[in-house]
């Protein structure tokens, strides 16, 4: 379906894990989807036909999310959508959140990633609720998977709700998964002109976060030339700069999570 990504038809279906101790089930659905994304420049009717569906499952996946989002509402369930490049610490950052956050509110977790339950095995292990969803060929993760990954989970009234998407800065931009927020990590690693690069991600962004702040003494990184281009796409976004190994700034984050109810 996507000839920008390479997702298709053929990507071999969605696989949901709850884990649990006593069961390592996979709780699988075969799960063919289209994949919407941008194709500019083509001007042909296949590309008019292309631009068509992906508007219709961009529409789909919209009502999915709107639900979503209603069914989280009537729980007190409230869902940060977590996006970066792969490595850029989303789950360092969430390991290091659910043990700071212990005993001041319940956390759930939804793991996204092509393959593996390594993500999920590692948040288990701090003993907080987690559903690795598995997208396959998939690049992203949808409102349909977040509904399976919310069923399996079944979060308690008042979570906090932290969904890890597939890494990835671009196709993740587009699905809306039914979150209260989107917060977008780039870490210091990646070059400053990732915004720039990469604009609908960080235009999508409620929080950025500029992660392995303690490398900044070894790395060729602006920190306030990155702000100035994620507002250029973003003009009043927030950006927080912080360490996931040393703990520095997440004070900032925290109180940016306690603030989404
Ligand atoms: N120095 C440093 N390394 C980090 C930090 N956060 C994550 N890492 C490392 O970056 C690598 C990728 O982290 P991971 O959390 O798996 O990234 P993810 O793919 O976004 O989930 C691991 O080796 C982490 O230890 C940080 O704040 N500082
Ligand atoms: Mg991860």
């Amino acid at each position: 379906m996507c000839g920008t990504c390479g997702c298709s038809e053929e990507s071999g279906g969605t696989r949901i894990t709850m884990l649990r101790e006593d069961d390592g089930a996979d709780h699988g659905h075969p799960h063919p989807h289209e994949h919407p994304h941008p194709h500019p420049g083509l001007q042909s009717d296949d590309a008019v036909e292309t631009v068509t569906i992906e508007q219709r499952v961009l529409a789909k996946n919209d009502l999915l999310a709107e639900r979503n989002r209603t069914w989280m509402t009537e729980r007190g369930v409230v869902a940060v959508n977590m996006m970066s490049s792969p490595g850029a610490g989303k789950t360092t950052l969430l390991e290091r959140t659910i043990n700071d956050l212990a005993g001041r509110r319940p956390v759930a977790v939804i793991e996204g990633d092509q393959e593996t339950r390594l993500d999920a095995d590692r948040i288990g292990r701090t003993g907080c609720a987690v559903v690795q969803v598995n997208t396959g060929a998939g690049c992203h993760l949808d409102a349909e998977m977040m509904r399976d990954a919310l069923t399996a989970l079944s979060p308690a009234e008042g979570s906090l709700l932290m969904v890890e998407n597939v890494g990835n800065l671009v196709c993740p931009a587009l699905f809306d998964l039914g979150e209260r927020a989107k917060a977008v990590i780039i870490s210091v690693t990646e070059g400053t002109d990732k915004p720039l690069k990469y604009p609908y991600m960080f235009a999508a962004a409620d929080l950025i976060l500029v992660n392995k702040a303690d490398l900044l003494p070894y790395v060729d990184f602006d920190v306030e030339q990155c702000t100035r281009h994620a507002r250029s796409v973003n003009p009043d976004v927030r950006v927080l700069t912080v360490s996931a190994t040393t703990g520095e700034g997440l004070d900032h984050w925290y109180d940016w999570l306690a603030a989404q109810r």
